[in-house]
């Protein structure tokens, strides 16, 4: 039986694992292990730019919250997007995979599922979000002198940059004792990003990927890169294929460069983690994003630096 193990995004990441190896350390299952982690993160508000509650807002200074979860025995999901004054939107995402017949709820509707489902209200912005909030927003300080807004470029992703001082997900990947793999996502999504928007943290295929048959995916930055090219979903395939993690967490940050340069947007600004059912790990990203990762074994828990990957690579 392989060693259990656990694998998150992030400087962050490092109190999801020590949650995730303490649950399998008891016996529970990869998938329970891995939303015990990703729930550590949602319950800290005290690290600025980080997932959830206390994150910064969407352009009209709102939070809405993306999530999803998937585990790889039997290929069962859930996920909910733009969920608004719900702290624990990871469980949520269970809820709908365990208690209704779909995979995905939005908005308005994943809020009223989630009181049906006795989760509670709640104020997500703290002190510290609203100040950082009114000071990216500098028109609504001073009254009267209406500042234009930096307007979305049309290829969707040009103008967000994600980088150490720039993300908001968690991403947690886990191996029981059994040899069972979970994945777990939570994000407040890319910071002052269109009402509305949703990138590739809730989606399965995008932001996550768990089939104990090939492996575990997950990945943070520009969702709508990741979005575009299925990145957990190919490098899940490219694991199926026969590649190591590391190998396919690579292909997928070329596979992002090259399509991003496709609109002439260098580079992709993606990272991607993958954990097989051996228990070997892979990390990848594209470059200027500096992404570090948390990886735990036993009760050691190691932040390393992953592997940059250039357009030209
Ligand atoms: C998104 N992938 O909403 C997320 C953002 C992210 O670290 O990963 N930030 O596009």
């Amino acid at each position: 039986m392989p060693e259990p193990i656990t694998i998150a995004t992030w400087p962050f990441g490092r109190s999801a694992v020590q949650a995730a190896m303490k649950a399998l350390a008891k016996g529970e299952p990869a998938l329970d292990a891995a939303l015990a982690g990703a729930q550590a993160v949602e319950d800290d508000t005290s690290i600025r730019n980080s997932v959830g509650f206390g994150s910064l807002p969407d352009r009209l200074g709102r939070l809405t919250l993306d999530a999803c979860l998937m585990d790889g025995r039997t290929l069962a999901c859930g996920a909910v997007a733009c969920v608004e004054h719900i702290r624990h939107v990871a469980a949520l995402a269970k809820r709908v995979m365990e208690k209704t017949p779909h995979v995905l709820l939005v908005g308005e509707a994943a809020k009223w599922f989630a009181l049906q489902q006795g989760f509670p209200l709640e104020v997500p912005y703290t002190a510290e979000s609203i100040k950082e909030w009114l000071d990216a927003h500098p028109d609504l300080k001073k009254k009267g002198e209406k500042q234009p807004e930096k307007p979305i470029a049309a290829d969707g992703a040009s103008d967000i940059n994600v980088n150490e001082f720039n993300h908001d997900t968690v991403t947690v990947l886990s191996l029981d004792a059994k040899g069972h793999l979970g994945g777990v996502c939570t994000t407040s999504g890319l910071a002052y990003k269109l009402p509305g928007r949703v990138g590739d943290s809730p989606i399965i295929g995008a932001g996550l990927y768990v089939d104990d048959e090939a492996g575990a995916a997950g990945a943070t930055g520009v969702g709508e890169e990741i979005i575009r090219i299925g990145g957990s979903l190919f490098i899940a395939e490219q694991m199926r294929g026969g590649k190591s993690p590391q190998e396919a967490c690579e292909l997928a940050c070329k596979r992002a460069n090259a399509a991003a340069g496709r609109r002439g947007v260098h580079p992709a600004r993606v990272a991607f983690l993958a954990l097989d059912r051996k228990g070997n790990v892979g990390a990848a990203a594209t470059e200027k994003t500096n992404f570090q990762y948390a990886v735990g074994r036993g009760e050691k828990v190691e932040l390393l630096k992953a592997k940059e990957i250039g357009p030209t690579a």
